[in-house]
Order: C-alpha cells, then sequence, then structure tokens
C-alpha cells in the first residue's frame, strides 16, 4: 500500500512543487493540492499509518520532519520551524507527537461515531 493508491500523482508533484523553497511547507495547502482534504475518515486513517512508518501509534517529530519524501522521494526535509508548525497544527493533546485522535474531531451535532478529518487536513 503507498500514498499513489489513494492520490494522484501529478497532484502530489503539483503539491511538492509548491512547497519547494525552505519553510514555504503549509500543511493546510499541501493537504488541499494533493487532494488528501477530500477523502473520506477511512481512507485518512490508511494514509496516516502509511506515514507512521515505524508503526508507533503516532507521527513523530522524526517522521514529521520526512513526511514530504513519502508522497516524492526526492523531496526535500522539512525546515525545523515547519516540522513544529506542523507538529502544533495536529498535536491535539500537546504530547508532542500526532496520534490518529488529532487527524479528527468530533463534528459538531452528528453522530459521534462519524469522524472528521481535522482541521490540519481540511477547510472546511
Ligand atoms: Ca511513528
Amino acid at each position: 500500500m503507498t500514498l499513489t493508491d489513494f492520490l494522484v500523482v501529478s497532484d502530489i508533484a503539483s503539491a511538492i512543487n509548491a512547497c519547494r523553497a525552505n519553510d514555504s511547507f503549509s500543511p493546510k495547502k499541501f493537504f488541499a493540492m494533493v487532494g488528501l482534504s477530500k477523502k473520506s475518515p477511512p481512507e485518512i486513517e490508511k494514509i496516516f499509518m502509511i506515514l507512521d512508518q515505524d508503526k508507533s501509534g503516532y507521527i513523530e517529530q522524526d517522521e514529521l520532519q520526512l513526511f514530504l519524501q513519502n508522497f516524492s522521494k526526492g523531496a526535500r526535509p522539512l525546515t525545523t520551524a515547519e516540522t513544529r508548525a506542523f507538529l502544533l497544527a495536529g498535536d491535539k493533546d500537546g504530547n508532542g507527537k500526532i496520534g490518529w485522535d488529532g487527524w479528527v474531531t468530533r463534528q459538531r451535532g452528528s453522530s459521534p461515531k462519524v469522524l472528521q478529518p481535522c482541521h490540519v487536513f481540511i477547510k472546511r
């Protein structure tokens, strides 16, 4: 299972290209460009599992730093500032890593079982 099972290769290329310059990476913009914002929670969960390379159940700082390389092998690592901003955006409980819980949030008024991709991914 790879990310290209879920995402369009040309979308990934455009998204990587848009954040080529150091400190130009924005999780929200990137996720919108690769088409992740339109994915269903089960699909996003599968993507999360790919990004969690050591299968710890969390995406830690070192995995975040190499985040772009999951999408394209030749992509640059994120800078320290970008990694930290990304972590802050996705780390809901402040434990220094992103868990699946940090990637989804319950939509107010909906069934508690319906998980919605969180703000890291989606600007609805
Ligand atoms: Ca991990």
